[in-house]
């Protein structure tokens, strides 16, 4: 009976099979392109407004890490509807297991339209449903650790918001509600700092009261900032652990038993998440690496740095065990109630956003805790390109004020070095009080900065006394070692060293630190390497991550004014084209007057 059919299929079948496939792949080709020329789109959008230093209209000079992007001109303006609906329209697949959302090509423009409202792609966040599955990131023995979290404390996880979009702060919901264990979950706490769309209003009060889980929600109707908005978050909390999260997170399995669990073994500690990667385009969930630690640069940014060298081999015995980082990214982060409050909670004084994650870590270590990233914790965060929401005051006035406030506190001399060269919080500095803060310090008789410097983060590049700081000036060319403005990824080599005019102002870029045990540094912790090996022919100086290796040190001969490789005995020297623009080589010393050099102190305190 079947026979006919079986038999046409023989002859229709891989013929309507290839068309159908032909059309797939046709329509998948179209979606990439457009997916490219999004990016690219994004990519000029970025790079016309990443200046990362401008005056603003007060004439102050602002350096700033983030910035406010302008819509891109060709993608019309999200019109109020759009911003103000929650269009969250769920498909059962979409996002699954942590994959990427594919935008139907039809859908293109809307979904750059929207993109411009949250800064990430809202098209794709509303189709992803609000329970979707993700992949269990964990080292295989965490599913074995932490097993008794029975007898933990309780915890009150707080999200601060807004103008969140509805499905971003609702799947940070839904994957806390989903992924913790309910025993030790007390509740969830919603402030919103004073957000305008209609659908986070009265929707979300009725919404809330059918979740499973004890979800409240706090308003603040004049924008507070983030700082504020946590304080009043923590004050309402019962639970006796807090646990911070961004309003566009995604826990994962283990995410809260494991951060207890660190807090139970010292209740000083703060402990953090690591912090894998939502894609702002496609909502896919990208594990990061595990030995990521956190610090921050001669500006005061966030920055992210690996564990190498023998902190490694320490820890390679263990790859699960929490380890310590100078600093937190600020966001996501699990602490006890009590230890909070006693430790002097947050610095009311800060605005909006940025500066409250290094206070917070300054405070913590120089105070008697500690901060450790849990390999065991896998938290997801959205990482978006620029910021959505407007600063009052100004994003330069906002942001500087709140590092001044860091600078004056927590960081004596060095702060003086923060101002030196940051003249956009020099000129608020005397404006800014922080007495109140000053007495917590005093009250908790909290160690210095310099400790903190020495025993936290030993592999620093800030100055310090036993070190020189200044110019590094070659004699044969009277030009100076500059650090080039190439794009800085973590470990990728940063370019050839360079001489450059010595300017009459102390600049960043001619600012180099030499260790007593040899390291030429300079921030962000990038250093002057040359090859261990020597090179027949030239050897080029370079400008690379520190990496604390022998082929980065180096010996200056104060009589004959020598830069001296550790590892080759070679004098560092222009090119053997004579031409100090094509950068710096290792030669046989010949005593020629460009490989003499001048380090000239510059004062920073
Ligand atoms: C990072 C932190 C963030 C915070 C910030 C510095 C991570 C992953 N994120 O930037 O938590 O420490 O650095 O300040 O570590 N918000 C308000 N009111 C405001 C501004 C922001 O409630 O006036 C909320 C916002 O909705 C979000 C949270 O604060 O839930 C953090 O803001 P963000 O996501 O813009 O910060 P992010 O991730 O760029
Ligand atoms: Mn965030």
């Amino acid at each position: 009976m079947l026979g006919g059919p079986i038999r046409r299929c023989r002859r229709v079948c891989p013929v309507i099979f290839f068309f159908v496939s032909l059309f797939i792949v046709v329509l998948w080709r179209r979606s990439q392109i457009a997916q490219h020329d999004h990016e690219e789109n994004q990519e000029k959008h970025i790079f016309s407004n990443n200046q990362e230093e401008y005056v603003d209209k007060r004439g102050v000079h602002v350096v700033v890490g983030r910035y406010i992007g302008n819509p891109v001109n060709k993608i019309p303006n999200a019109t109020y509807d759009m911003i103000n609906t929650n269009n969250f329209k769920p498909e059962p697949n979409a996002g699954k297991d942590g994959l990427p959302v594919v935008i139907e090509p039809k859908d293109l423009l809307k979904m750059q339209q929207l993109f411009q409202i949250n800064r990430f792609n809202l098209l794709a966040s509303d189709k992803i449903p609000l329970n979707r599955t993700l992949p269990d990131v964990r080292k295989k023995k965490c599913r074995t650790m932490y097993t008794n979290y029975q007898n933990y404390p309780k915890s009150s996880v707080i999200i601060v918001f807004h103008n969140e979009a509805w499905s971003t702060l609702f799947r940070t919901v839904w994957s806390v509600i989903i992924r913790s264990p309910k025993e030790i979950l007390e509740e969830i706490i919603l402030v919103d700092d004073a957000s305008e769309r209609e659908f986070l209003k009265e929707p979300l009060n009725e919404y809330i009261k059918t979740l499973p889980v004890s979800v409240k929600i706090f308003r603040n109707h004049k924008r507070i900032g983030l700082v504020a908005a946590r304080l009043l978050g923590a004050r309402k909390a019962q639970g006796s652990i807090l646990v911070f999260l961004d309003a566009h997170c995604e826990c994962t399995t283990g995410w809260l038993e494991s951060l207890v669990g660190t807090i139970v073994e010292n209740p000083k500690t703060i402990a953090c998440p690591v912090i894998d990667i939502i894609n702002d385009d496609t909502f896919s969930y990208v594990k990061s690496f595990e030995l990521h630690w956190g610090a921050f640069n001669w500006n005061l940014q966030f920055r992210w740095f690996t564990l190498g060298g023998t902190e490694l081999k320490k820890r390679s015995k263990d790859n699960t065990k929490p380890f310590m980082t100078p600093a937190m990214a600020g966001g996501l982060f699990a602490m006890d109630r009590k230890y909070f409050f006693d430790l002097g909670a947050y610095d009311d004084g800060m605005k909006v956003w940025g500066g409250e994650n290094l206070e917070l870590s300054f405070r913590a270590w120089q105070c008697g805790g500690r901060i450790e990233i849990v390999p065991c914790s896998h938290v997801g965060h959205l990482f978006r390109k620029s910021s959505p929401y407007t600063f009052p005051g100004g994003i330069g006035e906002t942001l500087y004020s709140n590092l001044a406030r860091v600078a004056l506190v927590w960081m004596d001399e060095w702060g003086d070095f923060y101002f030196k060269f940051n003249e956009a919080a020099r000129k608020i500095k005397d404006k800014t009080d922080v007495s109140n803060r000053v007495q917590i310090r005093k009250k908790l008789h909290c160690k210095n900065f310099e400790w903190y410097l020495n025993k936290i983060w030993p592999q620093h590049f800030f100055p310090m006394k036993d070190r020189f700081f200044g110019r590094i000036r070659n004699v044969g060319e009277n030009q100076c070692l500059i650090k080039p403005l190439g794009k800085e990824t973590s470990n990728q080599p940063m370019g050839i060293a360079k001489l450059n005019e010595c300017l009459k102002e102390d600049m960043v870029v001619e600012m180099f630190v030499m260790t007593q045990d040899g390291f030429i540094m300079t921030d962000d912790s990038v250093c002057l390497d040359a090859p261990e090996k020597e090179v027949n022919g030239v050897s080029k100086v370079r400008i690379m991550a520190c990496s604390g290796f022998t082929r980065q040190k180096w010996k200056y001969n104060k009589k004959t004014q020598e830069l001296i490789h550790a590892t080759n005995n070679l004098c560092m020297d222009i090119s053997p084209s004579k031409k100090y623009t094509d950068g710096l080589v290792i030669t046989e010393c010949t005593g020629t007057k460009t490989q003499k050099w001048k380090l000239e102190e510059v004062p920073w305190h």
